[in-house]
């Protein structure tokens, strides 16, 4: 305690964590302040320099840590274009409109952001449609940019012959490529270019299943800005053997090393190649330690540029047939070439800054699965459904609010769609009420209590909650000027 006064506050910080984490013993034998002061300093530097050689951020909602990254990143929105893959229909969820219908319900869009949707011919019309028919969703609509991905050539075996369409024999079959089409999609329109002339320093990269995203996106890009990271990965933590890819570091037998996502099905074979005889298991903190990628990236414009004047944007693509069976001869049906765009950092120098950022909770919960799927999957494992999806809103904005100091009622579980769900309060507020938890903080004040079967909206801009008791329903609605406590 004594010596903390000789050291500078961010030194401060990281000798605090030290402590909290059990490592005091590292100071036991410190003598008083005036004695060996340049030797403290310079034990405290290689700390700072081991710590920030860890390529992942571990974020804990609401911390100190967490606050001081959504200010960072709130700030560099304005420095950042957004670009949304959507050219997929969704076949597992058995929904028969766009994906990014539900989505837009999430966005709001204050200033001028950049905002980029790749689409195929699955969803291009329809995404256009839904533009124009609910103006733009309060964007200008030159600030929203539509790129069309192509199909790609099938082929239909393992000679790479090509596949005729069975529907016209004069068409050769094609079949989507891939989300990895976006960079050079992003390349060849020259908007990265003129990112970079009008100021810009980042892309987020996003999908258009998950909901949640956006409460993770502020503290991120902190992350990102603070942290120089030319590539971060946003993942959360992951279960062995769940359906999404895993954050790994790969080293090659002559030392190259690379921070890389491994999809799930490629992960447990890897492992146990590699000396892992257990494949993809859970390590002693009930989890896989292989953080689960959610596919939201946030990349540096610049050396994204340098690198894509090197490529052209071209990732590098993998072959994914399903065979008849096991003598690997004939296909079940025609294969293509696909193409991923968390692939991206596996052409970067080995200089580059790759890392990743980890959301505990917060962050992900995607719809993907009907209801008749999801109610089969085993208890205790994601739904990832329309039901798990909705509920994880709530959960996150109750949970946000009892951060804040708003006493929340404990959840009761409910079946819905054969689905067991953790119901909280229904709590939903637009973007331009609070972004980031110091918003939250800041229009919540005095005793407030929210019952289990309640329901808050709160769609004004300058709604303060003060000595609220809710057990029923509250919708606050109010013009962008007026002030509502
Ligand atoms: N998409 C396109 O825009 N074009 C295409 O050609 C294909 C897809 P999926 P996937 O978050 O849980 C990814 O099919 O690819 C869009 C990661 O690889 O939902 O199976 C499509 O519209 C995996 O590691 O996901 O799995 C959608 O927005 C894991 O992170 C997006 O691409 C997983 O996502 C993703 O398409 C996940």
């Amino acid at each position: 305690q004594k010596n903390l006064s000789i050291l500078a506050p961010d030194e401060v910080e990281l000798a605090k964590m030290l402590i909290e984490m059990e490592q005091g013993h590292l100071f036991e034998d410190w003598p008083d302040p005036g004695v060996d002061d340049d030797e403290k300093i310079s034990f405290i530097s290689q700390v700072a320099l081991l710590n920030s050689s860890y390529p992942g951020e571990i974020l804990t909602f609401g911390d100190d840590n967490f606050i001081k990254y959504e200010e960072t990143g709130v700030k560099q929105v304005q420095n950042a274009a957004f670009v949304l893959v959507a050219g997929g229909l969704g076949e597992r969820l058995g929904y028969n409109g766009i994906k990014v219908q539900p989505l837009f319900c999430f966005c709001e869009c204050k200033r001028d952001v950049p905002f980029v949707i790749m689409t195929s011919d699955d969803t291009h019309a329809r995404t256009l449609q839904l533009l124009e028919s609910n103006s733009y969703f309060g964007m200008k609509s030159t600030q929203v940019k539509l790129l069309k991905q192509e199909k790609v050539a099938c082929l239909a075996d393992n000679d790479a012959r090509l596949a005729i369409d069975p529907k016209n024999k004069y068409r050769i079959q094609t079949k989507p490529h891939g989300h990895g089409d976006v960079h050079s999609l992003l390349y060849s329109s020259g908007l990265l270019k003129e990112w970079k002339d009008g100021g810009l320093r980042w892309v987020l990269f996003f999908q258009d299943t998950n909901g949640l995203l956006f409460k993770a996106i502020p503290a991120a890009l902190g992350v990102s800005a603070t942290k120089e990271y030319h590539v971060n990965s946003l993942s959360v933590p992951r279960k062995a053997k769940e359906a999404i890819g895993g954050i790994t570091r790969l080293t090659h037998a002559d030392g190259r090393e690379m921070v890389i996502n491994v999809e799930y099905n490629q992960l447990d074979p890897l492992l146990r190649a590699t000396g892992h005889p257990d494949g993809d298991a859970n390590c002693e903190t009930g989890y896989s330690p292989f953080p689960g990628n959610i596919n939201q990236l946030i990349l540096e414009l610049d050396p994204y540029i340098d690198e894509l004047s090197k490529t052209g944007g071209t990732i590098k693509e993998f072959v994914n047939p399903k065979y008849k069976d096991s003598t690997k001869t004939a296909f079940k049906s025609s294969t293509r070439l696909e193409c991923m765009m968390q692939d991206y950092p596996k052409t970067l120098s080995p200089s580059a800054r790759v890392g990743f950022t980890i959301n505990p909770w917060l962050a992900y919960a995607p719809v993907k699965n009907n209801p008749e799927d999801a109610a089969k999957v085993p208890k205790g494992n994601p739904y990832y459904s329309a039901t798990s999806g909705e509920t994880a809103i709530y959960q996150a904005n109750s949970m946000i609010l009892r951060k804040a100091g708003v006493k929340i009622d404990d959840p009761v579980s409910e079946v819905f769609n054969g689905q067991e769900v953790e119901v909280w309060a229904c709590v939903v507020w637009k973007p331009k009420w609070a972004v980031t938890f110091a918003d939250v903080k800041s229009k919540v004040s005095g005793n407030n209590f929210v019952s289990q079967k309640s329901t808050l909206v709160i769609k004004g801009s300058n709604v303060i909650i003060q000595d609220l008791s809710l057990d029923g329903t509250l919708v606050i609605s109010s013009v962008d000027d007026a002030e509502v406590c």
